[in-house]
């Protein structure tokens, strides 16, 4: 009886040490309870209950799309963009290993390579999980341990295919979807589902022939659709300013709504 409500306090003492240290920002520390939270551990959702209590400010992006539309160079420019503005960056790129571009980890660690030297820039993949759902909740849960750990902006990749990944943008907003030129069927394709999901539309590769056809034929269906190069920089500021546009847009609305429901006494 003593000796486990010993044990108890101490394992409330060691949750409440790791979610200070998740907390202070240390990398060991947070990479650790994303671990822990992947697997569903229940010690790791007892630390993410302890971190859940504070405000978090992160922005959390979602960039979704085809295998090899170049969200991975797209995540680079932004998180570039984004550290010089000098804020602290996460990125989680999700079932990035796809089994349609395989070696793809491997060509994302050299995108990102420049990247994972900056103490201010914290980079994981995150795999699929069995379960449905599971990655999804995963995701959401390194977006709420990166918050808490002082990440302001958060960027979530995942390829825009299954129902899973698609699940994994619903923590994120915006969402961005990005298409390459000269993939027709996909993109008609992509208006049937990812589209209905992303408020904003990236055509990257817009250096490449038939850049213009698939813009005007995605602008008769989506407000928002811009032309980047990747590899280039091109178009990543228009990106960015779209990114700013929805979310403050989006926090206008939870405020009137906040207020609606405060007049209507809710
Ligand atoms: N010409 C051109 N090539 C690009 C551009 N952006 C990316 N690429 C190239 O396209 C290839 C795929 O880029 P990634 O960034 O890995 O694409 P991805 O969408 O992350 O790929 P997956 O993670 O496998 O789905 C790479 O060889 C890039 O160098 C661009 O704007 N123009
Ligand atoms: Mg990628």
């Amino acid at each position: 009886m003593f000796g486990s409500s010993l044990q108890t306090r101490r394992e409330a003492g060691d949750f409440s040490a790791l979610a200070d240290r998740v907390k202070a920002g240390n990398v060991p520390a947070l990479s650790r309870l994303i671990t822990l939270l992947e697997n569903q551990n229940p010690s790791g959702i007892a630390v993410l209950r302890l971190l859940g209590s504070g405000p978090h400010h992160a922005a959390v992006i979602g960039i979704t799309g085809y295998p090899g539309a170049g969200k991975s160079t797209l995540v680079a420019q932004l998180v570039a963009a984004y550290r010089r503005s000098g804020m602290k960056v996460g990125v989680l790129a999700v079932d990035i290993s796809s089994s349609v571009t395989g070696g793809a980890l491997l060509g994302d660690r050299i995108r990102m390579q420049k990247h994972t030297l900056d103490p201010n820039v914290y980079i994981r993949s995150m795999a699929t999980r069995g379960h449905h759902g599971g990655l999804a909740r995963a995701a959401g849960d390194a977006t709420v341990v990166l918050g808490a750990a002082g990440y302001e902006v958060i960027l979530i990749e995942t390829i825009g295919v299954g129902q899973n990944e698609v699940e994994v943008m619903d923590v994120a907003s915006p969402v961005v979807a990005v298409v390459a030129p000269g993939f027709g069927d996909e993109v008609q394709a992509m208006k049937a589902g990812l589209l209905e999901v992303a408020p904003i539309v990236v055509v990257n590769k817009g250096d490449l022939a038939g850049a213009d056809t698939t813009l005007r034929d995605l602008r008769d269906w989506c407000s928002t659709v811009l032309r980047t190069v990747a590899t280039t920089g091109e178009g990543i500021p228009e990106l960015i300013a779209a990114i700013a546009e929805h979310q403050r847009l989006r926090d206008l609305q939870g405020a009137s709504a906040r207020l609606i429901r405060k007049g209507a006494g809710f």
